[in-house]
């Protein structure tokens, strides 16, 4: 496809309620758009690059330089036949995957319109509908936290998740379990215990969670492995997988035995398949994590939630538990079954709205090709 223009944008986005995890809580989301403008289409792209380098190394501004001064000189000048080119076309440029996956998954995003077909079954997807989890944050006291578990549960959310931390976990855990003894339960620390917390952490086994979530330091897998021998909760891990070696290395030392997916955590689509494809060879399920995401992104997440093995519910949420007004149309929207239907129309399946988006644009950049030497 030939590529005219690639434009960034940031958007001031502030979430409907602070969002709180171990590392830090978010009130307002930067976020990073990218405009794909070729062959008479536009291809969306959302960077889930936070904005501290809280969760992972990346940030939104260390994305925009690096898609400024890098990756999109190099896309604008590849004419990329297909998405799956573009990890290829970005090859020589280390890590800065979040920053990779929002040019990457934009340009898939245009070639789903161009060929006329859905985005979820250019991915490879095959489901039409898709099963919602939730993700709560860490929440000012009990009260709140029981009151927002009472509110996900009755808007059907099929599993929800805590957030949890050294001090914030046996306990809520208890008043959650002692209110909802059947519910599918899980927790995510995010890297928030150590070794030492291990006889702690054995003690979330009488609570019947479907998984922990990254409970231990986010680039490990062998202290994961020693832990999950103690456990009888599966450990499921998002921050340490970055790719489909990580993923096998995981499994083969049977670091986890759930493996959570996020695009922008492993570099794109791309990458995001052949994890999915690694973990369903070996028989371990996976779920689509979420990042706070716009529309864009949680589009995204949404068709690429579609594929075979994403056989638990995902972090993929409805547009208003995060945003007053969402940036695509119509907005993201789960039904009484705690399902999303996966859209069917031509792309990605919802329209943009340019207007709003220009509205909260507080940044943008238009970047061309590379200059010859
Ligand atoms: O670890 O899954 C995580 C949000 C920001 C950063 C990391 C995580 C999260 C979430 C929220 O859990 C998922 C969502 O609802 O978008
Ligand atoms: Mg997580």
């Amino acid at each position: 496809m030939r590529i005219d223009a690639i434009l960034l944008r940031e958007l001031r986005l502030p979430l409907v309620k602070p969002f709180q995890t171990s590392f830090g809580t978010t009130t307002e989301r930067r976020i990073l758009l990218v405009e794909l403008r070729g062959e008479g289409l536009v291809g969306w792209g959302e960077c889930v690059a936070g904005e501290h380098p809280f969760f992972s190394d990346e940030t939104i501004d260390t994305a925009w330089l690096v898609i400024q001064s890098e990756l999109g000189p190099m896309l604008a000048s590849a004419e990329p036949e297909h998405g799956g080119k573009c990890p290829g076309i970005f090859r020589q440029v280390r890590g800065h995957r979040m920053a990779k996956a929002a040019l990457e998954n934009a340009v898939w995003d245009l070639e789903a319109q161009m060929k006329g077909i859905p985005l979820a079954s250019l991915l490879g997807g095959t489901r039409e509908v898709i099963d919602c989890g939730v993700s709560i944050g860490i929440q000012p006291n009990m009260h709140e936290q029981l009151a927002a578990v009472e509110t996900e549960v009755n808007a059907g959310y099929q599993r929800i998740k805590l957030k949890c931390k050294p001090g914030w976990d046996v306990k809520m855990l208890e008043a959650v379990r002692d209110r909802w003894p059947a519910i599918m339960l899980s927790v995510d620390a995010n890297s928030a215990y150590r070794l030492n917390d291990a006889d702690h952490i054995v003690g979330f086994d009488q609570f019947d969670l479907l998984m922990i979530e990254q409970p231990l330091w986010s680039d490990d897998f062998y202290f994961h492995s020693m832990l999950q021998k103690r456990l009888n909760t599966p450990i499921c891990l998002d921050e340490s997988i970055r790719n489909r070696r990580d993923a096998l290395a995981a499994i083969e030392m049977e670091s986890c035995r759930i493996i959570n997916i996020k695009c922008g955590r492993v570099g794109g689509f791309s990458e995001a398949i052949a994890v999915h494809n690694a973990a369903q060879e070996r028989g371990v399920p996976v779920w689509c994590g979420g990042m706070l995401e716009t529309g864009i992104g949680r589009a995204h997440n949404i068709a690429l939630s579609s594929l075979d093995n994403f056989t638990l519910p995902g972090d993929v949420s409805a547009s208003k538990r995060y945003w007053k007004e969402d940036i695509i149309e119509p907005e993201v929207t789960v039904s009484p079954e705690g399902q999303i239907a996966v859209p069917e129309t031509p792309g990605r399946g919802f329209e943009v709205r340019t207007d709003l988006i220009e509205k909260l644009t507080v940044r943008k950049e238009e970047i061309r090709a590379m200059a010859i030497a």
